[in-house]
């Protein structure tokens, strides 16, 4: 029963609910014509527990979509926008993923150059929406029209013609080789763990010293040896020290520092190391990491022709060049190595001004008049100008031939311009550099304002490589020209390994010398890659086994010669068996020459050519094919749907 005063809520004192307006209460419980007070109030408690037993029902069934199986679709329709999950972005493994979306796990399983040949149509992403304002991504410049989101490493993965760790990680089919990658992968170790227990957090190990070493190229960045160090432990398998290199970088890599950096060393070394270690892993952290300091490297471009100069403070971004470069000039090799990381760095924050920087550097060369068709090592930032004429396939020169050939093969081919820049290049360097020794080795002189010093530096031994793997992409009739003349720049850069099977910084074809340093100052190792990135190259392409086998007496050699009690040092003497020891354990050793070596004993399906480029510090990036790539965002926008 109801009590009267409760029926005549706008006449007596009494109210039904203090928090009911006085105006709703008058509409509910007016008293009804030709009803008695208690029928009326028999029929309002009815009409009560209904609205009541019915407010239940509804969220009951509210209620049991959580318990529905995950459906993006009744959570979108359901749940505000901002609590709709992401599309797997670049984290979690390939198992995640494939959770994520069976649909394109399954696409996955079929080749993508199947997809690709077929022409499959790639549908533009206008309709997606713009990184949130402020955020990285949205800094700086606009993205592209057809391409308005960032890319995630699942997208590039999808891409991929084979899994980046082949089936078994690579493990090669027979046991002698086996157990020559399984040496490989201990002294990697051992190189690490030295590292770790004398100098964490440095960027080199001294060695015999047993502590740390800084220097000056980074700017004030630490750890060079953890960041190069991070996909060569991680395709080894080596995964607590990976898990120990991931937690320093969460932690400790401190990208706000203040002092004068390479611009080349960090570019290789550090964005390159991360750039890979986020499409090998898929942790967000390193791309974030790879994107923050990829823009503190931007105001080194500022320059009338946009020719970056060589040392950035990264603090304040002032850039100068170096004080040794001729006439404050930029270097070839520097600024002609940033192309294969800056296009990745445009691919994942989806900002093009990376790319736009790198192109600049193409247009000013391709506008620039070419001494017999070849690049000189020093051009002026300011006037565009070559500064003097000293050609090298070595240093100073070196890899910005490599980024032209990779830059093409990155590029899935479609690159032209890089395509036509390398190989006219090639045919300048083997009309004016290429010579024959006396006793038949090929090699390559450097050049200065038209006269030959018949010397080659350790550093121009990773052309074999570079020459083998632009082999068949050239004209058809120097397919097999440039593959033998690979083979005989490898084969002479293995003749400079002698006595100690390891070979010097620099050697000569003159005076009656064949591959051999002629002064004191050039007869230091520093355990470089460039011989044993040849012969992992040259494996690959032609399987002959004297590859491995030459890669074999290195491995013996760097045990024998450069192995200390704690970890491994450079030596000043290839020629003398009692070696004496430099104390630096360089990061590129970790980086490079020991995942060269562990590359030429796995199986080609480790890191296959056909879907990763290796930057110059040997860090793997994935190929990037376009139509590809708008097909997976596509669909990762329809399975988000
Ligand atoms: C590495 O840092 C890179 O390979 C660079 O291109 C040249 N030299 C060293 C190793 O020798």
């Amino acid at each position: 029963p109801v009590s009267p005063g409760v029926l005549t809520p706008r006449t007596g004192s009494k109210t039904l609910c203090k928090a009911t307006s006085p105006r709703k209460v008058s509409m509910v419980f007016r008293k009804l014509p030709g009803v008695s007070a208690s029928g009326m109030g028999l029929r309002l408690s009815q009409k009560f527990v209904f609205l009541l037993f019915l407010s239940g029902l509804v969220t009951l069934c509210f209620g049991a979509l959580f318990f529905l199986p995950d459906s993006v679709r009744l959570k979108r329709i359901f749940l505000s926008k901002t609590e709709t999950q992401p599309v797997t972005v670049g984290s979690g493994s390939e198992n995640d993923a494939r959770e994520a979306h069976p649909k394109r796990a399954k696409e996955q399983e079929r080749p993508r150059a199947v997809a690709s040949a077929k022409g499959e149509t790639s549908t533009k992403l206008k309709s997606l929406s713009r990184p949130p304002a402020g955020s990285h991504e949205a800094t700086a410049a606009r993205a592209p029209e057809d391409r308005t989101l960032p890319r995630s490493r699942t997208e590039f993965k999808g891409c991929l013609l084979k899994p980046p760790l082949g089936s078994d990680s690579g493990k090669p089919g027979d046991p002698a080789t086996t157990e020559r990658r399984e040496k490989v992968k201990e002294m990697m170790k051992f190189a690490w763990d030295n590292y770790k227990l004398y100098a964490w957090g440095k960027n080199e190990l001294r060695p015999l010293t047993r502590n740390g070493h800084v220097g000056n190229m980074f700017g004030g960045l630490r750890g060079a040896s953890i960041i190069d160090s991070l996909d060569t432990l991680y395709i080894m398998g080596l995964m607590d020290e990976y898990n120990d290199a991931k937690e320093w970088v969460k932690s400790s890599l401190d990208l706000n520092s203040n002092g004068e950096a390479s611009l080349f060393e960090v570019n290789i070394r550090y964005v390159g190391g991360l750039l890979s270690a986020y499409y090998l892993t898929g942790e967000e952290l390193f791309k974030n990491k790879a994107l923050e300091l990829g823009e503190k490297l931007l105001p080194a471009f500022n320059t009338p022709t946009g020719i970056p100069r060589g040392v950035i403070n990264l603090g304040s971004g002032t850039s100068w060049s170096w004080g040794w470069a001729s006439a404050g000039s930029s270097i070839l090799a520097e600024f002609g190595t940033l192309h294969l990381e800056f296009i990745h760095l445009t691919e994942l924050s989806s900002n093009p001004i990376y790319t736009e920087k790198v192109m600049n550097i193409r247009k000013v060369l391709n506008k620039i008049e070419k001494p017999h068709g070849l690049y000189p090592n020093f051009l002026s930032p300011v006037s565009g100008n070559w500064v003097q004429h000293h050609v090298s396939i070595g240093g100073l020169g070196d890899s910005f031939y490599e980024y032209l050939i990779k830059s093409y093969l990155m590029s899935d081919k479609t690159d032209d311009d890089a395509k036509m820049m390398y190989y006219s290049a090639l045919e300048a360097i083997e009309a004016n550099l290429v010579q024959k020794s006396p006793s038949g080795l090929t090699y390559m002189a450097e050049w200065r304002g038209g006269i030959l010093d018949h010397k080659m530096g350790h550093l121009a031994c990773f052309s074999g490589g570079m020459i083998g793997i632009g082999a068949d992409d050239g004209a058809p009739d120097k397919r097999q020209h440039y593959l033998d003349l690979a083979a005989e720049i490898t084969h002479t850069c293995h003749e400079s390994y002698t006595p100690t099977k390891l070979g010097p910084e620099a050697f000569r074809f003159d005076a009656g010398a064949e591959a051999t340093a002629t002064r004191l100052s050039d007869r230091y190792y520093i355990l470089r890659p460039e011989v044993i990135e040849s012969y992992m190259y040259m494996w690959r392409l032609t399987h002959d086994p004297k590859y491995r086998e030459w890669g074999w007496e290195a491995v013996e050699a760097l045990e024998e010669h450069c192995r200390v009690e704690s970890g491994f040092s450079g030596i000043r003497d290839v020629y003398t068996m009692t070696v004496g020891h430099d104390n630096m354990q360089q990061s590129f050793f970790l980086s490079e020459t020991l995942k060269y070596l562990y590359l030429l004993f796995s199986d080609d399906d480790l890191l296959p050519l056909e879907d990763w480029v290796f930057n110059t510090e040997a860090h793997p990036l994935p190929v990037v094919r376009k139509s590809c790539l708008q097909d997976e965002a596509t669909q990762d926008k329809t399975l988000a749907e």
